[in-house]
């Protein structure tokens, strides 16, 4: 069986067909740039498979950021994603995970590009806007966390 038709079989999308996960920080919904941000990635072509406000918990925050726990920055990163709502997102497009990497841009507002959406619209390296998965495999783990399914 070629591949392609393997990863059909076992319901996996194909990478002209994938699916990421991402998040609207709360900076986003509080400085009311959530409308501009989805506009943006209507205009770049993603599709929105699920788009649910959320309250992140202190134990979601801790598991989707448990790479960078003992850093420090963690606890005001732990912080920042609990301070409000935030926008969970699973966004399909082709090469869904590094185009929308490409599009957010940076994490560091400094270095972000402008016209990506961090260049533009972040105000601190913590408050960046937007999250977005930075591979398949995390998309499916991070996305699980919050029971939505990149599948
Ligand atoms: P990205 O969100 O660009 O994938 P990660 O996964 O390295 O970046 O870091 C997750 C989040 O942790 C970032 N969005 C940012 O808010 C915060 N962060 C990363 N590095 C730093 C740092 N050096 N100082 C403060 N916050 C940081």
């Amino acid at each position: 069986m070629d591949s392609v038709l393997r990863k059909e079989r076992e319901g996996t999308l194909t990478e002209s067909n994938q699916r990421t996960f991402s998040f609207l920080k709360p900076d986003t919904v509080k400085n009311r740039f959530v409308g501009e941000v989805l506009s943006r990635l209507e205009q770049k072509g993603f599709i929105f498979k699920q788009l649910r406000l959320h309250q992140i918990t202190h134990k979601e925050a801790e598991s989707l950021y448990s790479v960078h726990k003992g850093k420090p920055f963690f606890q005001e990163l732990v912080d920042h994603v609990t301070s409000g709502p935030v926008v969970l997102m699973i966004l399909q497009a082709p090469d869904a995970v590094e185009t929308l990497r490409k599009v957010i841009g940076a994490t560091n507002p400094l270095t972000a590009e402008p016209g990506t959406i961090r260049g533009d619209l972040s105000v601190s390296i913590t408050a960046n806007v937007i999250h977005a998965s930075d591979s398949v495999e995390n998309a499916k783990r991070e996305s699980s966390i919050f029971s939505l399914d990149t599948s």
